[in-house]
């Protein structure tokens, strides 16, 4: 593979949900290595240090009304500099912090021309202020890239809806809310669950999305690492059973590498509080090996 310019980008964002440590993300992921990895591949590397966000510790409550201003401003934040990087022909990596971030990412990566949007989650984060549960932002963000929820949320970076349902695919959900299914369901993206990949297989779910994206030359990976089993990736503040295997993530990853589309990528959730041994940040350092051209032999 072609020595890259990758910009590092650290997002410690944690008030898109409830529990302490994801903020520490990505420390967590840098120490784990993924700055020299790269450069072994032979890519330059470039790390922004982290956005500056006041976090969990600066609430008066718990409402959303608290926190959408502070959240809004780290995405916009997060939109500006994921602009810049690839305005100077950079691949931006965006450490999570939860996945609320990415509705300001992956608004900034695409500010001049459409990307194809992998969106590799456990969850759908397709709930709106009324449909949501939780009220947690971090199971918004791509309902928001749509277009879809707070209005100050949406209107990160520049007016309305960063993406087209035809541009979106979301692989390996199994975890979606009731009201979210219908508006997931309903939305226009095409959608792989985990039954889906157990009976036609990881590669053909990704030539499936390779040929939908056919057309587009850029392609930004969201990574939620809740994917993969929490056997396997302990480290996250919303397991679910049932996930990804390491080497069907690792298939991804070297199925886009072999692309040379790569426009962009988000690994978000990894929360070392209740990880193990830092093990699943260094699963997301194996993953972003493979992702910039390791290969096997
Ligand atoms: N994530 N659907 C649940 C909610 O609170 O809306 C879980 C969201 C998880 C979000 O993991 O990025
Ligand atoms: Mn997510
Ligand atoms: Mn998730
Ligand atoms: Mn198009």
């Amino acid at each position: 593979m072609m020595s890259k310019k990758i910009r590092i980008i650290g997002i410690p964002m944690d008030l898109g949900q409830n529990q302490r440590g994801v903020d520490m993300g990505p420390s967590a992921i840098r120490y784990a290595g993924l700055a020299p990895t790269l450069q072994a591949l032979g890519h330059e590397t470039f790390d922004s240090g982290d956005i500056t966000i006041p976090g969990h510790y600066s609430l008066k409550n718990t409402s959303l009304e608290e926190r959408l201003p502070p959240i809004r401003q780290a995405c916009q934040r997060a939109y500006e500099l994921g602009k810049t990087a690839v305005t100077n022909g950079e691949i931006p990596i965006f450490l999570g912090g939860d996945h609320s971030a990415s509705l300001g990412t992956v608004g900034g990566v695409s500010h001049d021309s459409p990307v194809g949007l992998i969106w590799v989650d456990a969850h759908g984060d397709f709930n709106t202020p009324e449909t949501s549960a939780s009220g947690n932002v971090h199971g918004m963000p791509l309902a928001v890239l749509l277009g879809k929820g707070a209005k100050e949320l949406v209107d990160v970076g520049r007016p309305g809806a960063k993406m087209t349902p035809e541009h979106v695919v979301v692989i390996g959900v199994r975890d979606l809310d009731e009201k979210e299914k219908v508006l997931l369901k309903n939305s226009g993206c095409t959608v792989f669950t985990m039954r889906d990949i157990d009976e036609f297989g990881m590669r053909t779910i990704l030539q499936n999305t390779l040929e939908k994206f056919k057309d587009l030359p850029r392609i930004h990976l969201s990574f939620d690492m809740d994917v993969i089993d929490p056997i396997e990736v302990p480290g996250v503040g919303t397991p679910s059973h049932g996930g990804l295997t390491y080497r069907e993530a690792q298939l991804l990853m070297e199925t886009l590498a072999d692309t040379n589309k790569l426009h962009s990528v988000d690994v978000m959730e990894i929360n070392p509080i209740l990880d193990i041994s830092n093990r699943s940040a260094q699963m997301a350092v194996s993953l972003m090996a493979s992702l910039f051209g390791k290969s096997i032999i």
